[in-house]
Protein backbone atom coordinates (compact mmCIF):
# COMPACT_ATOMS: atom_id res chain seq x y z
CA UNK A 1 0.00 0.00 0.00
CA UNK A 2 1.81 3.37 -1.24
CA UNK A 3 1.64 6.12 2.05
CA UNK A 4 -0.74 7.89 0.06
CA UNK A 5 -3.24 5.27 0.81
CA UNK A 6 -2.54 4.75 3.85
CA UNK A 7 -3.00 8.04 5.01
CA UNK A 8 -6.54 8.24 3.22
CA UNK A 9 -7.49 5.22 4.84
CA UNK A 10 -6.00 5.79 7.92
CA UNK A 11 -7.99 9.30 7.58
CA UNK A 12 -11.41 7.46 7.15
CA UNK A 13 -10.63 5.32 10.07
CA UNK A 14 -10.27 8.71 12.29
CA UNK A 15 -13.55 9.82 10.87
CA UNK A 16 -15.21 7.11 11.39
CA UNK A 17 -14.10 6.94 15.30
CA UNK A 18 -14.63 10.58 15.54
CA UNK A 19 -17.88 10.55 14.93
CA UNK A 20 -18.63 6.99 16.88
CA UNK A 21 -17.09 8.55 19.82
CA UNK A 22 -19.46 11.70 19.55
CA UNK A 23 -22.71 9.92 19.01
CA UNK A 24 -22.02 8.87 22.19
CA UNK A 25 -21.31 11.93 24.00
CA UNK A 26 -24.77 12.98 22.41
CA UNK A 27 -26.83 10.43 23.12
CA UNK A 28 -25.79 10.81 26.90
CA UNK A 29 -26.26 14.89 26.23
CA UNK A 30 -30.07 13.55 24.78
CA UNK A 31 -29.64 15.38 22.00
CA UNK A 32 -30.15 11.81 19.84
CA UNK A 33 -33.43 9.61 19.72
CA UNK A 34 -33.99 5.67 19.41
CA UNK A 35 -31.22 3.67 19.62
CA UNK A 36 -27.86 3.68 18.44
CA UNK A 37 -25.00 0.88 18.19
CA UNK A 38 -20.83 2.57 17.42
CA UNK A 39 -18.58 0.45 15.74
CA UNK A 40 -15.61 1.88 18.20
CA UNK A 41 -12.57 -0.61 17.32
CA UNK A 42 -13.98 -2.65 14.06
CA UNK A 43 -13.23 0.73 11.60
CA UNK A 44 -10.66 -1.53 9.50
CA UNK A 45 -13.49 -3.46 8.08
CA UNK A 46 -15.72 -0.90 7.35
CA UNK A 47 -12.62 0.65 5.49
CA UNK A 48 -10.90 -2.20 4.10
CA UNK A 49 -13.26 -4.20 3.33
CA UNK A 50 -15.56 -0.82 1.44
CA UNK A 51 -12.67 0.09 -0.53
CA UNK A 52 -12.49 -2.82 -2.38
CA UNK A 53 -15.78 -2.58 -4.15
CA UNK A 54 -17.05 -0.01 -6.52
CA UNK A 55 -19.79 2.38 -6.25
CA UNK A 56 -22.32 0.22 -8.55
CA UNK A 57 -21.91 -2.53 -5.97
CA UNK A 58 -24.63 -3.40 -3.35
CA UNK A 59 -24.28 -3.41 0.25
CA UNK A 60 -26.28 -4.37 2.87
CA UNK A 61 -25.56 -3.66 6.48
CA UNK A 62 -27.20 -3.80 10.22
CA UNK A 63 -27.86 -2.43 13.01
CA UNK A 64 -24.07 -1.81 13.36
CA UNK A 65 -24.11 0.58 10.12
CA UNK A 66 -22.15 4.24 10.86
CA UNK A 67 -18.80 3.12 9.78
CA UNK A 68 -19.85 1.01 6.39
CA UNK A 69 -22.05 4.72 5.54
CA UNK A 70 -18.70 6.60 6.41
CA UNK A 71 -16.61 4.17 4.77
CA UNK A 72 -18.91 4.56 1.55
CA UNK A 73 -20.22 8.49 1.20
CA UNK A 74 -17.79 9.95 3.33
CA UNK A 75 -20.98 11.85 4.08
CA UNK A 76 -20.57 12.86 8.35
CA UNK A 77 -22.91 15.59 7.55
CA UNK A 78 -25.99 13.60 6.28
CA UNK A 79 -25.44 10.65 9.05
CA UNK A 80 -25.16 13.02 11.94
CA UNK A 81 -28.48 14.83 10.46
CA UNK A 82 -30.19 11.63 10.72
CA UNK A 83 -29.29 10.30 14.07
CA UNK A 84 -30.76 13.69 14.95
CA UNK A 85 -33.81 13.48 13.58
CA UNK A 86 -32.93 16.28 10.94
CA UNK A 87 -34.67 17.08 7.88
CA UNK A 88 -31.71 17.18 6.22
CA UNK A 89 -30.48 13.56 7.47
CA UNK A 90 -29.81 11.09 4.39
CA UNK A 91 -33.06 9.32 4.88
CA UNK A 92 -34.91 13.07 5.67
CA UNK A 93 -34.22 12.08 9.11
CA UNK A 94 -36.56 9.33 9.58
CA UNK A 95 -34.26 6.05 9.80
CA UNK A 96 -32.71 7.26 12.52
CA UNK A 97 -29.38 5.04 13.49
CA UNK A 98 -30.20 2.16 11.70
CA UNK A 99 -32.29 2.40 8.99
CA UNK A 100 -29.96 3.68 6.09
CA UNK A 101 -30.57 4.26 2.35
CA UNK A 102 -28.58 5.80 -0.18
CA UNK A 103 -27.99 4.23 -3.61
CA UNK A 104 -27.13 0.91 -3.61
CA UNK A 105 -26.64 0.98 0.09
CA UNK A 106 -29.15 -0.61 2.86
CA UNK A 107 -29.06 -1.24 6.22
CA UNK A 108 -32.17 -2.68 8.68
CA UNK A 109 -32.00 -3.26 12.65
CA UNK A 110 -33.22 -6.82 12.33
CA UNK A 111 -30.81 -9.56 12.78
CA UNK A 112 -29.95 -11.51 9.68
CA UNK A 113 -33.41 -10.00 8.00
CA UNK A 114 -31.09 -8.14 5.51
CA UNK A 115 -29.49 -11.33 4.18
CA UNK A 116 -31.86 -12.70 2.12
CA UNK A 117 -32.52 -9.35 0.70
CA UNK A 118 -28.92 -8.87 -0.41
CA UNK A 119 -29.47 -12.39 -1.82
CA UNK A 120 -32.10 -11.35 -3.58
CA UNK A 121 -30.04 -8.41 -5.42
CA UNK A 122 -27.25 -10.55 -6.01
CA UNK A 123 -29.90 -12.85 -7.71
CA UNK A 124 -31.14 -9.91 -9.88
CA UNK A 125 -27.22 -8.56 -11.08
CA UNK A 126 -26.69 -12.30 -11.65
CA UNK A 127 -29.49 -12.27 -14.51
CA UNK A 128 -28.86 -8.93 -15.57
CA UNK A 129 -25.28 -10.30 -16.49
CA UNK A 130 -24.10 -6.62 -14.08
CA UNK A 131 -20.57 -7.68 -12.98
CA UNK A 132 -22.06 -6.21 -9.73
CA UNK A 133 -21.74 -7.73 -6.41
CA UNK A 134 -23.56 -7.70 -3.48
CA UNK A 135 -21.90 -7.70 0.27
CA UNK A 136 -23.57 -7.83 3.88
CA UNK A 137 -22.65 -7.70 6.90
CA UNK A 138 -23.69 -9.68 9.92
CA UNK A 139 -22.21 -10.19 13.35
CA UNK A 140 -21.20 -13.16 14.78
CA UNK A 141 -24.37 -12.89 17.49
CA UNK A 142 -26.16 -13.03 14.03
CA UNK A 143 -25.32 -16.89 13.43
CA UNK A 144 -28.14 -17.77 15.48
CA UNK A 145 -30.65 -17.08 13.22
CA UNK A 146 -31.76 -20.17 10.64
CA UNK A 147 -32.17 -17.47 7.96
CA UNK A 148 -28.47 -17.74 7.42
CA UNK A 149 -28.11 -20.97 6.61
CA UNK A 150 -31.21 -20.77 4.28
CA UNK A 151 -29.58 -18.19 2.62
CA UNK A 152 -26.31 -19.73 2.14
CA UNK A 153 -28.08 -22.97 0.94
CA UNK A 154 -29.52 -20.67 -2.09
CA UNK A 155 -26.43 -18.42 -2.23
CA UNK A 156 -24.75 -21.51 -2.76
CA UNK A 157 -27.30 -23.58 -5.27
CA UNK A 158 -27.90 -20.46 -6.85
CA UNK A 159 -24.27 -19.60 -7.38
CA UNK A 160 -24.68 -15.78 -5.98
CA UNK A 161 -21.88 -13.07 -6.40
CA UNK A 162 -22.68 -12.49 -2.75
CA UNK A 163 -20.14 -11.73 -0.27
CA UNK A 164 -20.75 -12.63 3.37
CA UNK A 165 -18.73 -10.47 5.40
CA UNK A 166 -19.02 -11.46 9.76
CA UNK A 167 -17.73 -9.20 11.76
CA UNK A 168 -16.76 -11.85 14.84
CA UNK A 169 -16.30 -9.32 17.48
CA UNK A 170 -16.83 -11.48 20.45
CA UNK A 171 -20.46 -10.68 21.37
CA UNK A 172 -23.99 -11.13 20.60
CA UNK A 173 -24.88 -7.65 23.05
CA UNK A 174 -23.94 -9.03 26.10
CA UNK A 175 -23.83 -12.44 25.28
CA UNK A 176 -19.85 -13.80 24.58
CA UNK A 177 -19.96 -15.67 21.27
CA UNK A 178 -18.34 -18.56 23.66
CA UNK A 179 -21.31 -18.78 25.43
CA UNK A 180 -23.64 -19.28 22.84
CA UNK A 181 -22.06 -20.62 19.44
CA UNK A 182 -20.76 -24.03 18.52
CA UNK A 183 -18.40 -25.07 16.61
CA UNK A 184 -16.24 -22.94 13.76
CA UNK A 185 -18.26 -19.98 12.41
CA UNK A 186 -15.89 -20.12 9.12
CA UNK A 187 -16.62 -23.99 8.44
CA UNK A 188 -20.30 -22.95 9.33
CA UNK A 189 -20.56 -22.32 5.63
CA UNK A 190 -18.02 -24.60 4.52
CA UNK A 191 -20.77 -27.11 4.84
CA UNK A 192 -22.85 -25.64 2.05
CA UNK A 193 -19.44 -25.67 -0.20
CA UNK A 194 -19.07 -22.08 -0.42
CA UNK A 195 -15.55 -20.63 -0.18
CA UNK A 196 -14.88 -19.48 3.10
CA UNK A 197 -11.66 -16.84 4.45
CA UNK A 198 -10.57 -15.63 7.47
CA UNK A 199 -8.42 -13.07 8.72
CA UNK A 200 -7.67 -10.46 11.55
CA UNK A 201 -10.21 -7.50 11.19
CA UNK A 202 -7.90 -4.85 13.71
CA UNK A 203 -5.22 -4.92 11.32
CA UNK A 204 -5.51 -2.74 7.60
CA UNK A 205 -3.21 -4.51 5.43
CA UNK A 206 -4.69 -7.81 6.50
CA UNK A 207 -8.24 -7.20 5.63
CA UNK A 208 -7.35 -4.88 2.58
CA UNK A 209 -5.41 -8.37 1.72
CA UNK A 210 -8.28 -10.70 2.07
CA UNK A 211 -11.05 -8.12 0.84
CA UNK A 212 -9.38 -8.18 -2.58
CA UNK A 213 -8.77 -11.67 -3.09
CA UNK A 214 -12.25 -11.85 -1.81
CA UNK A 215 -14.16 -9.24 -3.94
CA UNK A 216 -12.14 -10.65 -6.77
CA UNK A 217 -13.25 -14.07 -6.31
CA UNK A 218 -16.76 -13.48 -6.37
CA UNK A 219 -16.98 -11.31 -8.97
CA UNK A 220 -14.89 -13.33 -11.44
CA UNK A 221 -16.28 -16.56 -10.42
CA UNK A 222 -19.94 -15.54 -9.80
CA UNK A 223 -19.51 -17.16 -6.66
CA UNK A 224 -20.19 -16.89 -3.10
CA UNK A 225 -17.63 -16.23 -0.55
CA UNK A 226 -17.84 -16.62 3.21
CA UNK A 227 -15.80 -13.97 5.09
CA UNK A 228 -15.04 -14.19 8.59
CA UNK A 229 -13.01 -11.37 10.31
CA UNK A 230 -12.03 -10.98 13.81
CA UNK A 231 -12.37 -8.12 15.83
CA UNK A 232 -13.51 -6.79 19.04
CA UNK A 233 -16.08 -3.86 19.78
CA UNK A 234 -14.22 -1.30 21.94
CA UNK A 235 -17.37 0.22 22.94
CA UNK A 236 -20.42 -0.63 24.74
CA UNK A 237 -23.18 -2.82 22.55
CA UNK A 238 -25.26 0.35 22.44
CA UNK A 239 -24.94 3.38 24.08
CA UNK A 240 -23.55 2.54 27.81
CA UNK A 241 -24.48 -1.08 28.41
CA UNK A 242 -21.08 -2.33 29.02
CA UNK A 243 -20.36 -5.33 31.39
CA UNK A 244 -16.91 -6.24 30.37
CA UNK A 245 -14.47 -6.52 33.02
CA UNK A 246 -12.16 -3.75 32.40
CA UNK A 247 -8.91 -5.96 32.37
CA UNK A 248 -10.74 -7.50 28.98
CA UNK A 249 -11.22 -4.43 27.74
CA UNK A 250 -7.45 -2.32 28.68
CA UNK A 251 -5.81 -6.09 27.13
CA UNK A 252 -8.32 -5.46 23.57
CA UNK A 253 -7.16 -1.75 23.63
CA UNK A 254 -3.85 -2.90 22.63
CA UNK A 255 -4.96 -4.25 19.21
CA UNK A 256 -7.10 -0.90 18.53
CA UNK A 257 -6.76 -1.12 14.54
CA UNK A 258 -6.02 2.57 14.52
CA UNK A 259 -2.96 2.42 17.05
CA UNK A 260 -2.07 -0.44 15.20
CA UNK A 261 -1.52 2.29 12.45
CA UNK A 262 0.52 4.50 13.98
CA UNK A 263 3.96 3.14 13.71
CA UNK A 264 3.32 3.50 10.06
CA UNK A 265 2.54 7.02 10.25
CA UNK A 266 4.39 10.45 10.83
CA UNK A 267 3.16 12.44 13.59
CA UNK A 268 1.84 15.27 11.30
CA UNK A 269 -0.04 12.67 9.29
CA UNK A 270 -1.45 11.34 12.98
CA UNK A 271 -2.24 15.38 13.95
CA UNK A 272 -3.74 16.37 10.38
CA UNK A 273 -6.43 13.21 10.49
CA UNK A 274 -7.52 13.84 13.77
CA UNK A 275 -7.89 17.56 13.38
CA UNK A 276 -9.75 17.05 10.48
CA UNK A 277 -12.44 14.71 11.51
CA UNK A 278 -12.97 16.42 14.50
CA UNK A 279 -13.34 19.48 12.72
CA UNK A 280 -15.65 17.79 10.01
CA UNK A 281 -17.57 15.82 13.20
CA UNK A 282 -18.37 19.58 14.92
CA UNK A 283 -18.83 21.32 11.91
CA UNK A 284 -21.86 18.06 10.72
CA UNK A 285 -23.23 18.21 14.95
CA UNK A 286 -23.54 22.41 14.28
CA UNK A 287 -25.31 21.89 10.73
CA UNK A 288 -27.66 18.86 12.45
CA UNK A 289 -28.33 21.53 15.36
CA UNK A 290 -29.38 24.38 12.99
CA UNK A 291 -31.73 21.86 10.50
CA UNK A 292 -35.60 22.00 10.79
CA UNK A 293 -36.93 18.47 11.94
CA UNK A 294 -39.00 16.59 9.30
CA UNK A 295 -42.52 17.75 8.65
CA UNK A 296 -45.62 15.50 9.31
CA UNK A 297 -45.91 15.52 5.68
CA UNK A 298 -42.74 13.41 4.83
C1 LIG B 1 -34.28 -10.29 15.15
C2 LIG B 1 -33.59 -9.48 16.21
N1 LIG B 1 -33.47 -9.98 17.46
C3 LIG B 1 -32.87 -9.25 18.43
C4 LIG B 1 -32.39 -7.99 18.14
C5 LIG B 1 -31.73 -7.17 19.25
N2 LIG B 1 -30.30 -7.08 18.99
C6 LIG B 1 -29.76 -6.00 18.38
S1 LIG B 1 -28.13 -6.18 18.15
C7 LIG B 1 -28.11 -7.67 18.92
C8 LIG B 1 -26.82 -8.46 19.03
C9 LIG B 1 -26.19 -8.62 17.70
O1 LIG B 1 -24.96 -9.28 17.82
P1 LIG B 1 -24.05 -9.45 16.55
O2 LIG B 1 -24.82 -10.00 15.41
O3 LIG B 1 -22.86 -10.22 16.99
O4 LIG B 1 -23.65 -7.98 16.14
P2 LIG B 1 -22.88 -6.92 17.04
O5 LIG B 1 -23.94 -6.22 17.83
O6 LIG B 1 -21.90 -7.64 17.87
O7 LIG B 1 -22.26 -6.01 16.05
C10 LIG B 1 -29.38 -8.03 19.34
C11 LIG B 1 -29.69 -9.28 20.05
C12 LIG B 1 -32.55 -7.51 16.83
N3 LIG B 1 -32.09 -6.31 16.46
N4 LIG B 1 -33.13 -8.26 15.87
Amino acid sequence: MSPETLALLHARMVLIRTFEESVLTLFSQGELFGTTHTCIGQEAIAVGVLSQITRDDIVFSNHRCHGHYLALFDDPVGLMAELMGRATGLCGGLGGSQHLYRENFFTNGVQGGIVPCAAGMALAEKFKKTGRIAVVFIGDGTLGQGVIYETLNLAALWQLPLLFVVEANGFAQSTPTALQLAGSITQRAAAFSLRTAEGDGNDLASVLTIAAETVAYVRRETKPCWLVLNTYRLGPHSKGDDHRPPAELATARIRDPLLLLHAELSAATLVAAALSARSRIDAAIAAARAAPFPTAAA
